[in-house]
């Protein structure tokens, strides 16, 4: 599946605006909707929605901004009478988490996995000329089934609330773009990038496989096979070849790299067909405890961040993005993980073009059915069995417990799809520097072990050029973690002077520099993922305290000291970039706070200290 792009053969519409819009509140199992079949007409009540944006922040009734279940979108689109003869696909670039498209009165796509695309062949159903109507059918609903895991309850009048194991808003609806497009009926349907790159004689080179497919309206596929042409930045043609398989050699090839993110392009014919796609020439490698860029020891300085604003919610948004970049630019950062999921793909070719690392994340957050505020006391997670105590339960009135099985076989098969759709989506983009396929799941747990050692296996299977990591939590130290050495990087996540002795900075940095040095004895590159503290903008404590800004210079500045005395540390990512929402709860005042920037974009005092810290340090 490629991403929409004009070019001389292709063209798309791209389905942005308001669309009909109708919660599904019936007490039907299967939804009202689903059940009245609500494809086949106009959706009735006269509500619309934008799309992209999560729907959660634009009503004003509690209950549906916290629904839970189907919501339906709709709209008509005139499928232009130019494209008659050729192959038409309908496709959704996001509908979280789960979404089914009709197009007119047929089903076309039924697709689980709230942040990746999925597509569909309409020619047979688009009249060239006439208006498609198209229905997508979103449900929000997270299930020990579903990555992310969550557990539904209905309450005695029938109200049923969502719970889930991630600190981030469960926002929902079509997040990013639906896009009507058109290519020639023999096609090309796929294409993979590997690049090479010699730093001692600067020879570059680019192995590429292009996919080629022909639909039930091609009456005369191409007999020639697919060619193609590498294009330098200014246009001119270094290299081609023909055949599906290829290498092209670059003599004196210009490396992708932060401060110079240098973009050849990969122009693919096929028949009548053409694509083309931005490429840069880079490796990326573990040596010992070193990441190495283009054969050069790197360090990430940077954030985990997420899709997140007022109003739109998770919904993409072109400003807040350029907004974000011009931040991460201004403050010296060099990259950023998608944390806890894949960002749309404007975010990726936007990194390319600006020349960010990228640790690309799979929407596996909340493994981890113990944890904190938001897991059951005792609850395993990996472990196939009740574990729940009567003493360990939910109060009277509280929520719906965990049950017995917790994240088993549905849920791996779910896991594994994510990773797979992630890398497919993702491999050709030289701004992802490594796979990160869970954050903070359980990996103490003995279970944890059968279930990651497949999905490391196949990650590494789907893209052999990448590291693979995850995000390890504080209650998998090195004492107690079971999976570290399946990994390439080692990637934690830890809050000493925050949930671990808050307020106490001089205990708080001991401890975290011991157990730095604990996982540096693996030999491998370490990346603090996460670090950091709630600061309210405007709070201001001498001496600091938490939740001051003053309280969060503080902690990152002794943190980044702590970092800097052990070597193997080779990045540090300040968690979070901005505020962003949360679900409701007593210790989130308006979501959770550990942003560097406030939820609108603007500075903490924090901000300015990383910017003093990271631009010293120069780039790379
Ligand atoms: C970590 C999670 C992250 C949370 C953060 C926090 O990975 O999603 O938002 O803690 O508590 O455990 O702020």
């Amino acid at each position: 599946m490629l991403t929409p792009r004009e070019s001389s053969s292709r063209e798309y519409l791209r389905l942005d605006g308001l669309w009909r819009f109708r919660f599904d509140t019936g007490a039907e199992a299967a939804g009202a909707g689903t059940v009245q079949e609500w494809w086949r007409a106009p959706l009735t009540g006269g509500r619309e929605m934008p799309v992209p944006a999560s729907y959660n922040d634009l009503v004003t009734d509690p209950a549906e901004r916290e629904h839970v279940g189907d919501v339906w979108y709709q709209r008509d689109v005139v499928v232009p009478a130019s494209w008659a003869g050729r192959r038409i696909v309908l496709r959704c670039d996001a509908a979280t988490h789960h979404g089914t498209v009709w197009a007119g009165d047929t089903q076309v796509a039924d697709h689980s996995g709230g942040y990746t695309p999925f597509e569909a062949d309409v020619t047979e159903l688009a009249r060239c000329g006439e208006p498609l109507r198209v229905t997508v059918r979103v449900g929000n609903e997270l299930t020990m089934a579903t990555i992310p895991p969550g557990v539904i309850s209905a309450s005695a009048g029938g109200q049923r609330s969502q719970r889930y194991f991630h600190d981030f808003y469960n926002y929902a609806g079509l997040h990013r773009s639906v896009w009507l497009y058109a290519t020639p009926p023999a096609y090309i349907d796929g294409l993979t990038v590997r690049t090479d790159f010699d730093p001692a004689t600067g020879a570059g080179q680019v192995c590429y496989h292009v996919d080629t497919a022909a639909s039930g309206t091609a009456t005369d596929p191409p007999v020639a096979p697919a060619s193609v042409l590498l294009r330098d930045a200014a246009g001119e043609v270094v290299a081609q070849a023909e055949g599906p398989d290829g290498e092209l050699a670059v003599a004196s090839g210009r490396p992708w790299q932060p401060g110079d993110p240098y973009l050849y392009r990969l122009d693919v014919t096929y028949g009548a067909d053409e694509y083309w796609l931005p490429v840069g020439i880079r490796t990326v490698r573990v040596a010992g405890s070193r990441l190495l860029l283009n054969g050069a020891p790197i360090t990430l300085r940077g954030f985990g961040m997420h899709e997140d604003g007022a109003i739109r919610g998770k919904g993409h948004d072109d400003a807040r993005m350029v907004r974000d970049f011009a931040l991460l630019d201004w403050i010296g950062a060099n990259s950023f993980r998608t944390s806890h999921y894949p960002y749309a793909e404007e975010v990726l070719d936007y990194a390319d073009r600006r020349g960010l690392l990228v640790i690309a994340e799979a929407p596996a957050v909340g493994l981890h059915l113990s944890l904190g505020n938001m897991g059951d006391h005792g609850a395993r997670t990996f472990t196939p069995e009740p574990t729940k105590t009567a003493a360990s339960g939910p109060e009277p009135n509280g929520p719906e417990p965990i049950g017995a099985g917790a994240i088993g076989a549905e849920a791996a098969a779910a896991h594994l799809a994510a990773i797979r759709e992630l890398i497919a989506r993702d491999r050709n983009h030289p701004c992802v520097i490594a796979w990160s396929i869970a954050n903070e799941p359980d990996t103490a747990e003995g279970a944890a072990r059968d279930y990651f050692s497949p999905l490391v296996a196949a990650a590494r299977e789907l893209d052999a050029t990448r590291p693979v990591c995850f995000a390890n939590v504080a209650t998998a130290p090195p004492a107690v973690d079971v999976v570290t050495d399946l990994f390439d990087l080692i990637c934690v996540n830890r809050y000493y002077g925050w949930y671990v002795h808050p307020g106490d900075l001089k205990a708080a940095m001991r401890y975290l520099e011991d157990e730095l040095r604990a996982w540096a004895r693996y030999g491998k590159p370490i990346v603090v993922t996460e670090f950091g503290a709630d600061a309210l903008p405007g709070l201001h404590a001498l001496p600091p305290v938490v939740w001051s800004e003053d309280y969060q210079v503080a902690l990152i500045d002794a943190s980044l000291r702590v970092f800097r005395r052990i070597p193997q540390v080779i990045g540090e990512h300040v968690w979070n970039f901005a505020d962003f929402a949360t679900a409701q709860a007593v210790h989130r005042p308006g979501g959770n706070h550990k942003g560097v920037f406030t939820r609108d974009r603007q500075p903490k005092a924090a901000a300015w200290l990383l910017r003093e810290r990271w631009r010293d340090d120069g780039p790379g």
